[in-house]
């Protein structure tokens, strides 16, 4: 029997997950960072920077490391912006999990322990709070919380955390039936651009942009009033040097691992391809790059592995399922939300959209802005210069009447992309909220209809070195504006997505100095039908 990862904020009040997770906690933290079976070492697997652990408090400088800290290797092996985020982190949860397990059974504990998950699932506002085990620093006899770490600074930077539902939305996942997409693409998949070893990469994939990166910012954060380019100002979930010595990170990649087996059981539509919410079959993927990714044993010895060997997590290598991996309420298809829009009936639009077929993925550039842009602590305003043929052919496909030209079905709109290309910054911890076509003056919290989308600078540091693997490119991201577009198109605004505003979420704990500027060539891209 596989063991279950449960949820959380299920767990009954006398229920020993918790118990035994900090007892686990306790015993690897007392093991030197030498020791690859270490907490430390798990954690510098994900990322390391030995001077930010010294300052810290963390790391030791007396002792003589056993790797490199400033290379990818057995430590800083993270993947990030790459389809391989999402293999390379289930083996690392999953060699994670065995060793907790090993000590957890060494110590008395139950043998079929596995690691919970926090579902911070936007329709529910009680899941929504950070779990409130992980929260004091003391126990109630006293003792330190092994769930607790100080370096958790949230939203404002006041320790307080707060994540809202539009921090964490889902919905985009299930619109992305493709696992990945090609080099050169823009990212619109679930899992990401296809790339080789990439610990900073900036093809970050649907799930890995949200809600995975704003968890991190939103738990980590920055102390209030400080600047945040200076590193040990942020909170450890805010940055890859730091993310996996905080307990909370297990459970947040828990539930990104679940999210994952949630996608693979959507239903595609009728007609859709045939590798629609399916994972990659390509080689590359599978099978490559053979021995890069390595991960420990409990027993200290390590193991190489492919995405391959970690598909199934019934596999006995991984050997547990999720408590629930259930769609989320409220998923409305595209086209159920615009025949919506235009007052059809629910039911009849489900049947329409169930008989829709997914056309093919063709692309198309509909504007881009003319230079780069600043985002700083204040809200930026920027513009979007439109093709006029693109523009009219997209709003040729937004004016399509839905109840049939003559016979068939309602074909649905055209997808529309914003994509923030190159985000080069010298801090993660940063998150961005941005708008489309807010009124001019406009107080942005009055309008959410406007909202593209948040946009999580984790990751970004890594991906601007210009000494790494793509000479500071910086992180793309992509927010799916159709909705946005197409109320514009209905209400008779004449230029859709003329203009759009970057706001930083956090304005008062000091200026983010993130740039965003187009790329030397621009492929041809935003629009997907
Ligand atoms: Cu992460």
């Amino acid at each position: 029997m596989p063991r279950i990862r449960k949820d959380v904020w299920n767990l009954p009040a006398d229920d020993k997950t918790l118990f035994w997770y900090g007892k686990a906690i306790e015993q690897l933290k007392r093991r030197s960072i030498t020791d690859i079976t270490s907490w430390w070492s798990l954690a510098a697997m994900h990322g390391i920077d030995s001077q930010l652990w010294i300052d810290l408090g963390y790391l030791d400088p007396a002792i003589v490391l056993p790797f490199p800290t400033t290379t990818s290797g057995f430590w800083n092996q993270c993947q990030h912006g790459s389809w391989y985020f999402l293999p390379w982190h289930r083996a690392y949860l999953g060699a994670f999990e065995a060793v907790l397990l090993d000590s957890i059974v060494k110590q008395g504990g139950p043998a079929d322990w596995a690691l919970p998950y926090w579902n911070y699932d936007p329709t529910q506002p009680k899941k929504l709070q950070f779990p409130a085990a992980f929260a004091p620093e003391l126990l109630d006899d006293g003792s330190k919380n092994p769930l607790w770490v100080k370096e958790r600074y949230g939203r404002k930077g006041d320790g307080v955390i707060t994540i809202l539902a539009t921090d964490v939305p889902v919905k985009n996942l299930w619109d992305a039936p493709e696992f990945f997409d090609q080099p050169g693409e823009l990212v619109t998949s679930f899992g990401g651009g296809q790339t080789g070893f990439e610990h900073g990469g900036g093809d970050a994939g649907q799930l890995e942009q949200r809600p995975h990166g704003p968890i991190h910012n939103y738990v980590g954060g920055t102390i209030q009033g400080t600047d945040p380019n200076i590193s040990k100002n942020n909170g450890l979930m805010a940055m890859f040097e730091t993310a996996g010595i905080d307990p909370i990170f297990w459970l947040h990649h828990s539930n990104i691992d679940r999210l994952w087996e949630t996608w693979l059981s959507v239903q595609p539509a009728p007609g859709a391809p045939p590798d629609a919410y399916q994972n990659p079959t390509d080689p590359a993927w599978l099978d490559q790059p053979a021995g890069a990714f390595v991960m420990p044993r409990p027993d200290g010895t390590t193991f190489p592995f492919t995405a391959r060997q970690v598909l199934n997590t019934k596999d006995p290598s991984l050997n547990y399922v999720y408590e629930d991996i259930s769609v989320p309420a409220g998923r409305t298809s595209l086209l159920a939300a615009r025949l919506r829009t235009l007052g059809v009936a629910a039911t009849d639009a489900s049947r329409l959209s169930e008989s829709i077929a997914m056309p093919l993925k063709i692309t198309e550039l509909v504007g881009a802005s003319a230079s780069s842009v600043r985002i700083g602590g204040a809200a930026t305003d920027t513009r979007v210069q439109l093709d006029t043929v693109a523009r009219d052919k997209l709003a040729a496909t937004l004016s399509v009447r839905p109840m049939i030209e003559g016979v068939g079905a309602p074909k649905p709109p055209d997808r529309v992309f914003l994509a923030l290309e190159n985000i080069t910054s010298p801090s993660d911890a940063g998150v961005f909220h941005v708008y489309v076509n807010l009124p001019e003056g406009a107080d942005p919290e009055q309008h959410p209809e406007n909202l593209a989308g948040v946009v999580s600078l984790f990751g970004a540091r890594a991906a601007s070195r210009t000494d790494g693997p793509h000479a500071g490119n910086g992180l793309t991201r992509t927010l799916e504006i159709t909705d946005i577009v197409d109320a514009m198109h209905l209400s008779g605004a004449r230029h859709p997505a003329s203009r759009y505003q970057i706001r930083s979420a956090n304005a008062d704990i000091g200026e983010r100095r993130g740039r965003c500027r187009p790329r030397e060539n621009l492929p041809p891209k935003p629009v997907i039908p």
